[in-house]
């Protein structure tokens, strides 16, 4: 019996996977088709898959051509399924000549023509959605150039505040709105990056008008206003998400899973740093944001996740510049019943930036920038029982965002960040502008 083997991702499967598949079985007796997880193919930059690992395994099942089907899930998963399996032939369309040739030490590699004219790809952008920017900083310019990485997805129009560089808008293909209904009239989608006492009005209007949003966090600056939004999305079946980069990253979702499995046993403390340090001339003109502003939601998010938005006390202490009334460092203290966390961010002070998640049996450490990170350990008494974990990261994670937030549109929530985190961010916000809880040093 002479058995073949061949992989792919098999979204949206077309006639040009099925011929694919029809001939690499004619190449012998026993067909192994090898459907490539949703992990793996984020790993090599195939984002925007429309349809789950299941989906797409019982789609080629339904063809009826293989006679095995198994998962791919990591590099160098190929040769260990060559000689598990005892595979005489590894077949694979022609796009991908040469890039197995290695696999010739353990079998026969055979490249198949490809199919003309049709291609997952093509059918992702024909439903290609514009994206309007609503603002504009350092970034939207990452968004705009991460909208690239993503099928089906374009960063179109923008509406940004006086005195942008035009030349540089148009420069990054962007079509330049002179007002916010003329952008919402241009786009299915947009993604908030204004002042965040400007996202209320704006989300409210965009959602109104059907469209989806990605809002830099916080959506608003109250609870009730959030709460609102969030009603408006839901009953104008519009897709509202909140734009921390960092719930998108595979490494932070798979601490947080780890934290939550009970790995370090039950979770005392969380305590998460962002700083980045902007000019003394910055702060006091207010140019920048303040510190909460910049960095508040992604810090608090770790905490929020792990430890619940039903804190029993918080306190923000908080410096301030005295000219532009900016926040130059803050730290937030939260008391949990069972467990306590603090969060420091600062746009006046430069500190580590790491992430510490202690727990009853151990703890999980992410090294600074922990809200872009790649990587982190869980360590123990007995250091030999230490893991680390380490999972790519591109774009600091904007990519995978763009790309969650399509497949939210097409109905497959995966909602990164709950309802309750994001009307609790609110809250901090709401108390901090109020007054409210605050120490000012
Ligand atoms: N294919 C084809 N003609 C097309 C489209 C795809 O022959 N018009 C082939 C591809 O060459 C591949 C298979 O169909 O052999 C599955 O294609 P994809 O789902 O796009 O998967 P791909 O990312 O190419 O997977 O590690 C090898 C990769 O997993 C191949």
């Amino acid at each position: 019996m002479v058995k073949v083997i061949t992989y792919g991702t098999y979204d949206l499967l077309h006639y040009g996977h099925i011929r694919l598949l029809e001939r690499a079985k004619a190449l012998g007796d026993y067909l192994i088709v090898g459907v490539t997880a949703d992990d793996f193919d984020k790993s090599r930059g195939k984002l925007n898959v429309q349809q789950s690992l299941m989906e797409r395994v019982l789609a080629v099942q339904a063809t009826g051509i293989a006679d095995e089907i198994i998962v791919e899930e990591y590099e160098g998963q190929k040769i260990d399924d060559i000689q598990r399996y005892n595979v005489d032939i590894f077949t694979v369309g022609s796009d991908w000549v040469g890039t197995f040739d290695y696999l010739n030490e353990y079998c026969k590699v055979v490249y198949l023509d490809r199919t003309q004219g049709i291609s997952s790809s093509e059918i992702r952008a024909k439903e290609n959605t514009r994206f309007g920017v609503v603002g504009y900083s350092n970034m939207a310019r990452k968004f705009v150039a991460e909208c690239n990485f993503v099928n089906g997805v374009s960063a179109t129009d923008i509406f940004a505040p006086e005195g942008c560089d035009e030349d540089e808008l148009r420069s990054n293909g962007l079509n330049i709105c002179h007002s916010y209904d003329e952008l919402l009239d241009n786009v299915e989608a947009i993604y908030v990056i204004s002042a965040p006492d400007k996202h209320y009005e704006q989300v409210k209007l965009a959602l109104s008008r059907g469209k989806h949003v990605i809002c830099e966090s916080p959506i608003s600056l109250s609870a009730e206003q959030t709460k609102e939004l969030l009603t408006i999305a839901a009953e104008n079946k519009c897709v509202l998400y909140e734009g921390i980069k960092t719930a998108y990253a595979t490494a932070f979702s798979r601490l947080i899973a780890i934290a939550k499995s009970g790995a370090v046993g039950d979770i005392k403390s969380v305590e998460a740093t962002c700083t980045s340090l902007r000019t003394e001339e910055e702060i006091e003109k207010g140019e920048v944001l303040g510190a909460l502003d910049e960095w508040g939601p992604i810090a608090m998010l770790p905490v929020l996740e792990l430890l619940g938005t039903e804190y029993t006390s918080k306190e923000l202490i908080t410096f301030k510049n005295e000219k532009s009334g900016l926040d130059t460092f803050t730290k937030v203290n939260f008391r949990y019943p069972q467990a306590v966390a603090s969060i420091k961010v600062g746009v006046g002070v430069k500190s580590e930036g790491e992430l510490i998640i202690s727990g009853t049996k151990g703890y999980i450490y992410v090294p600074a920038p922990w809200w872009k990170t790649e990587y982190f350990e869980t360590r123990f008494e007995n250091a030999e029982a230490n893991r680390r974990y380490f999972y790519s990261l591109e774009g600091e994670g904007i990519r995978y965002e763009i790309s969650a937030f399509m497949r939210a549109m097409k109905n497959l929530p995966n909602l990164y960040v709950s309802r309750k985190v994001s009307v609790a961010i609110s809250t901090v916000f709401e108390d901090f502008h109020a007054g409210r809880d605050v120490v000012c040093m």
